[in-house]
């Protein structure tokens, strides 16, 4: 069973990766949030960035849809991703896939490199 807390923490997660904020996470949903990222740092398509954060993307979700669509329908709906989460939290070596991407995203988003998300900062990687 999750916690309280991770279940929050989770379902928050889920509503990040919901790009289009449908109520489920799609291919679409992770190729959104791949844009949105390489344009707030004018990542192009010849740079070595671009193309490992691009494989990071298609690598969590090739597991993700393995492991989290559990109906086969191609898309992760919030029961699905909670059962996961819940198989994750449970598997370092898997977690850390998470954990990785995460940092990568980060770091991406934190476009003036304080350490910190302004809201700024989050606008152009919402609303870009
Ligand atoms: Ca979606
Ligand atoms: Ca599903
Ligand atoms: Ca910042």
């Amino acid at each position: 069973m999750l916690t309280t807390l991770q279940k929050r923490k989770w379902t928050r997660l889920f509503q990040v990766y919901d790009a289009d904020r449908n109520g489920t996470i799609e291919k679409d949903d992770f190729e959104a949030i791949f844009h949105n990222l390489v344009q707030a740092r004018n990542l192009t398509e010849e740079m070595p960035q671009y193309q490992q954060l691009y494989a990071k993307f298609m690598e969590e979700w090739e597991y993700l849809q393995k492991d989290a669509d559990k109906n086969g329908n191609g898309k992760i709906e919030l029961a699905e991703w909670l059962q996961h989460a819940e198989r994750r939290i449970n598997n370092p070596n898997i977690y850390q896939i998470l954990v990785d991407l995460a940092d990568r995203v980060f770091e991406l988003l934190d476009l003036d490199g304080n350490g910190v998300i302004g809201v700024e900062e989050y606008k152009t990687f919402y609303w870009s």
